[in-house]
């Protein structure tokens, strides 16, 4: 008998056909997440998971599908997913870091150009009939070329845009880390470390990369916000809990900072009505991995995971793999 897995969100056809060829699959094609009281109904009798980064895996959960072996996200963050809750009861867990770190970088920079350059609210102004003339300060933005670019969060999508920062528009970058960069890799990246205030006081462009969780929640509050430079500008492709977000609306409304790019928001798909009306904030909906060719590498990555944990084999991205030892 085929071991069964639930996959608990739309999946490309090609991954659902090869998780069928090794499972028996329960499959939600759906677009939006399954209610919790439904996720853990269809998880009862289940060996694994293959959910994607906003399917909430907690401790009550687990205890209530004790069959669970496996949780394989389509997402390289994971703070969705009790990690030490699925550890303490051998619940295998992976993600899918790599695959998706060049995209995510990639519009992680889109969105700083946007932002610095206004590029939404040239958009707006002209569909809406609003580009009259032309005056010499008319959208006038931030430079970004041979500005300081910092970069709170430096694991591999933050290095990836500090390459991007250095090699393609001659940024200074700086950064904060829990864990300061091998001296080789900062000299790789010209980067320089400075503490989180220091590098808030000195960025002319700030951008958020690191992961989210209890210690991270809100790091960008009122009290950060303010020793940030008037003409700077904020780029969150994190989590939203990361960033207060009223705290942000009235700094920028008050533009105590010029403008904020914003691909995450804490209660998304909801957005905070106070960031709506805002013309310095440049909005996009959770589209960091967002090309096809980079879902399809993170859905067949969270497969590979899924069929190596319930064949015995090494899975290739484990997030706790000492419960493979235990
Ligand atoms: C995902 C992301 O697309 O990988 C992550 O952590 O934020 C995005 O790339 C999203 O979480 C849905 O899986």
């Amino acid at each position: 008998m085929k071991p069964k897995v639930l996959v608990a969100r739309r999946a490309p056809a090609e991954v659902v056909e090869k998780l069928s060829a090794h499972f028996d699959v329960d499959y939600h094609p759906g677009e939006a997440p399954l209610a919790p009281d439904e996720l853990r109904a269809r998880l009862q009798g289940k060996a694994g998971a293959y959910i994607t980064g906003t399917e909430r895996i907690s401790a009550e959960l687990l205890d209530a599908c004790t069959g669970l072996k496996a949780v394989c996200t389509m997402s390289v963050g994971y703070n969705h997913i009790d990690l030490a809750a699925c550890t303490a009861r051998g619940v295998l867990v992976t993600n899918t870091p790599d695959v998706l770190t060049e995209t995510t970088a990639d519009l992680g920079f889109a969105l700083l150009m946007a932002t610095a350059r206004r590029m939404s609210e040239g958009e707006r102004l002209l569909r809406d009939g609003g580009w009259k003339s032309w005056s010499w300060d008319f959208l006038a933005g931030q430079e970004v070329h041979g500005t300081t670019l910092g970069i709170l969060g430096m694991g591999r999508i933050g290095q990836a845009i500090a390459r991007r920062g250095r090699f393609g528009f001659g940024m200074q970058v700086a950064y904060h880390n829990r864990s300061r960069l091998p001296a080789d890799a900062e000299a790789e990246l010209g980067a320089r470390y400075l503490s989180k205030d220091e590098l808030l006081r000195q960025a002319d462009h700030l951008v958020l990369v690191l992961p989210y969780s209890a210690e991270s929640h809100h790091c960008i509050a009122a009290a950060e916000l303010a020793l940030m430079k008037p003409t700077a500008t904020l780029v969150n492709i994190a989590r939203g809990g990361i960033v207060d977000e009223d705290a942000l609306a009235a700094a920028l409304r008050e533009q105590r900072i010029a403008a904020a790019g914003l691909d995450v928001f804490e209660g998304e798909p909801r957005v905070n009505p106070a960031l709506l009306t805002l013309p310095n904030v440049v909005l996009t909906p959770h589209i960091g991995s967002a090309t096809l060719p980079t879902r399809i590498a993170m859905a067949q990555l969270a497969a590979d995971n899924l069929v190596a944990a319930l064949t015995s084999r090494p899975p290739l991205t484990p997030l706790n793999p000492q419960v493979l030892n235990a």
